[in-house]
């Protein structure tokens, strides 16, 4: 059993496993030679080859325990047959929404448009690279796909005006989105995924008064839905104010928190495997300030069962000798 099954399923504490958000991808330059050459970001991911080396580059470097498919989590409305575009330092770019049309796919038809990502599972699952450790699998939560197939784009800079002017079309959508999320998280634990990561990136944007539609309600039964898979499940709600509520109701396996939470909190008020934390910024000082931090979260969770992470994704402007620094620091801690 892999050093993170352990902290999940034995609730070990003695144990430092470590892997890192975005460890596949953005920061090596080994990462960036093949996009340089491949610039239709999904037609890389849909590259099984490929996406399987991107996905083991990191675990050539550093001792991590983890690999992360090299996919995105946009993948989902491509396989829907939405137009799903990344755009040089402007981001994704999506497509109008056919609802219609994407109503009436099945199953079948889309784990064909994406099946290259249940093959680059396979591939990295079968490796020698991933042995003892844990192949990790992902999608977005429902209301952050909802956001970006509505947006249509990064809602870095708000919410379109009129985003939940349309109810009717918002509650079909996220009807259809957990419909074709459970496939896709049963397709990837298929092809040999052994945990699933939920990413709520924009669960910070709602009003608490809506967190029970659009995040504790679908994500519950995405949760429960992995669980009778026989898969742990963490989950991501970065921004969400209240961890520990939000872990009364969805009772995920490994609660992932951001760099905005206070982490003696968490440990005091949660019980449940916590991941991540660390803010990626630290990783653009210095070692010593690197050390200091990492060591902190460690210390804080040293009585806890915990699964070093960062607290977002791994910049893209980190040097990887400050990970190579990190990864070490946290295996000899
Ligand atoms: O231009 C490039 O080279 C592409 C950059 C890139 C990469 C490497 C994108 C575009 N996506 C990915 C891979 C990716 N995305 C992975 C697999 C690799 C790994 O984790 O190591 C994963 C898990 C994701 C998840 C993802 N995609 C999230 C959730 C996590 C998070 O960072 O909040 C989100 C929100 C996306 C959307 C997305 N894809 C890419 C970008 C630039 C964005 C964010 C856009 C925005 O700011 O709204």
């Amino acid at each position: 059993m892999s050093d993170i099954k352990k902290v999940i399923k034995d609730k070990k504490t003695d144990l430092n496993p470590i892997w890192i958000m975005r460890q596949a991808g953005r920061y090596l330059p080994e990462f960036r030679k093949i996009r340089e050459k491949h610039t239709n970001f999904i037609r890389l991911c849909l590259n099984s080859d490929l996406s399987a080396e991107i996905t083991l580059q990191p675990l050539k470097r550093f001792d991590l325990d983890a690999a992360i498919i090299f996919s995105d989590i946009l993948i989902l409305p491509y396989g829907l047959n939405q137009k799903v575009e990344f755009v040089k330092n402007v981001g994704p770019i999506l497509g109008d929404l056919n609802f219609n049309q994407m109503s009436k796919f099945t199953a079948n038809f889309f784990t064909e448009r994406i099946n290259p990502v249940y093959k680059a599972i396979e591939l990295v699952q079968n490796n020698k690279l991933t042995e003892n450790k844990s192949t990790i699998g992902f999608v977005g939560a429902p209301w952050t796909l909802l956001v970006y197939m509505l947006n249509k784009k990064s809602p870095k800079q708000g919410l379109k005006k009129n985003f939940f002017e349309d109810k009717v079309l918002i509650t079909e959508m996220l009807k259809i989105i957990e419909k074709f999320l459970k496939i896709h998280i049963k397709n990837q634990i298929n092809s040999g995924a052994e945990i699933i990561q939920i990413f709520d990136s924009w669960a910070g944007l709602l009003n608490n008064k809506d967190l029970d539609k659009y995040v504790y309600n679908p994500t519950f039964s995405l949760v429960e839905f992995t669980k009778t898979l026989d898969v742990p499940v963490i989950c991501f709600p970065r921004g969400i104010k209240d961890y520990k509520k939000y872990c009364d109701i969805i009772q995920p396996d490994v609660i992932c928190i951001d760099y905005e939470i206070d982490p003696v909190q968490i440990a005091k008020n949660i019980k449940i495997p916590v991941q991540g934390g660390m803010n990626p910024k630290i990783l653009l000082t210095d070692k010593e300030n690197l050390k200091k931090e990492a060591k902190r979260y460690l210390d804080i969770f040293k009585d806890h069962p915990y699964i070093f992470n960062l607290g977002h994704g791994v910049l893209p402007e980190t040097n990887p000798t400050m990970m190579e620094y990190l990864v070490k620091m946290v295996k000899d801690y």
